[in-house]
């Protein structure tokens, strides 16, 4: 994992914490070093949900694009990978945690 503050560290160190959220998805502890030490959890993705948008058996760059040519308001679009009816961050997290 990777930053946008240089420096930080990151994703130096990083473990999974269990649901915490109790949504059934475990979060992720993520460590960064910044000077002071911070901890940072981030919300489990549900990699059960199909990033293959365009159903070639393998989410790659193909389907990243197809996800941030629709983003924005998107109801029942393919692109919606957790069917909230917006393109959005959520679903770039869906997609790259099932990259591959
Ligand atoms: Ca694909
Ligand atoms: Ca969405």
């Amino acid at each position: 994992m990777t930053s946008t503050v240089a420096g930080t560290s990151f994703g130096h160190r990083g473990t999974g914490l269990g649901d915490v959220n109790g949504d059934g998805i475990p979060e992720i502890l993520i460590g960064a070093w910044s000077g002071f030490g911070h901890a940072f959890v981030m919300a489990g993705v549900d990699v059960s949900v199909s990033a293959d948008v365009n159903a070639d058996e393998v989410v790659n760059t193909l389907d990243l694009l197809m996800v941030l040519a629709a983003w924005g308001p998107c109801p029942a679009c393919p692109e919606d990978l957790d069917g909230d009816g917006v393109v959005g961050t959520d679903d770039l997290r869906i997609l790259i945690c099932s990259w591959g």
